[in-house]
């Protein structure tokens, strides 16, 4: 399909269109695109132009909130498309993820969530605003190979490092690997912190997963 399409797809997210976006998500589908295309192409650009636009003053919190609810209605449509394929695999291993303390932002790492699904993997997600310590139990609980920490605000990356060092202090350092990604996030942040790793979007994430286990 054409780049009109993702155009439309695009302009859908910006206008807080959730009727068309979920409409255009179906057809997507049904005319054969893959869905994480339609992320990438379609869903992804509308929501940076919103991010641009509210930090140049044009847009303000309802735009970031309407363009969120969109993006989270065209999601839940691709869900179990993406899904798919994961269902049928032996599991690749068990990662605990959520979004740091002080930070609500839930797309990205929902869809990071998704794709390791989607892959193989088990997925714990503690949603969003997690408190350390939480992450801390829940590796504990689970038995994770790996925590996912996603942040999305300059203020709340450094609860990774915060994070890193209570899993330190509880002894599970040497048990478990940390992934961290978020749009501030960047892989001398990682190496700063001590984390075995840093993704850029969510198929960095399966990648970065997959060789964390030893798979690749
Ligand atoms: Co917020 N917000 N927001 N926001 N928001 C950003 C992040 C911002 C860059 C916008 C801007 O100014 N340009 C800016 C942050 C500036 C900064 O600190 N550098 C910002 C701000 C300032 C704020 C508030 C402070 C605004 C205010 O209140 N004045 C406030 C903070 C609230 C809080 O958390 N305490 C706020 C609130 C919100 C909403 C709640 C309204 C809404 C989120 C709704 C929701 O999640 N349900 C929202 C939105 C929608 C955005 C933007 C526009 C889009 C975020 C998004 O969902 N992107 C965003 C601008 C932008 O990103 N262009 C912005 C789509 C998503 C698929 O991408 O989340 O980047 P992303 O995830 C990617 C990668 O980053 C990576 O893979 C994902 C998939 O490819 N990734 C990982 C993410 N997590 C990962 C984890 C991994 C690995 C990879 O391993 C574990």
């Amino acid at each position: 399909m054409s780049q009109e399409f993702y155009t439309r797809v695009t302009q859908a997210v910006i206008n807080g269109d959730k009727e068309l976006v979920v409409s255009l998500a179906k057809e997507g589908l049904e005319t054969g695109l893959k869905p994480l295309d339609i992320i990438r192409q379609g869903l992804t650009p509308g929501m940076d132009v919103v991010g641009d636009r509210f930090s140049s003053g044009e847009y303000f919190l309802p735009h970031l909130v309407m363009a969120g609810d969109t993006m989270k209605s065209a999601l839940a449509e691709l869900e179990p498309a993406l899904k798919a394929a994961g269902s049928t695999r032996e599991s690749l291993g068990t990662v605990v993820i959520g979004t740091v303390a002080g930070d609500i932002h839930e797309i990205g790492k929902s869809l990071v969530g998704t794709m390791l699904t989607a892959n193989g993997f088990v997925v714990h997600d503690l949603g969003v605003d997690v408190p350390t310590e939480k992450f801390v139990e829940a590796v504990v609980d689970t038995e994770a190979d790996i925590v996912g920490m996603s942040a999305l605000l300059t203020t709340t990356m450094r609860n990774q490092d915060s994070i890193i060092k209570e899993l330190t202090e509880a002894g599970l350092r040497d048990r478990v690997k940390v992934l961290i990604g978020g749009a501030p996030v960047t892989s001398e942040w990682a190496d700063d912190i001590g984390a075995d790793g840093y993704a850029e979007d969510a198929i960095g994430a399966v990648k970065l997963a997959r060789r964390l286990v030893g798979v690749e």
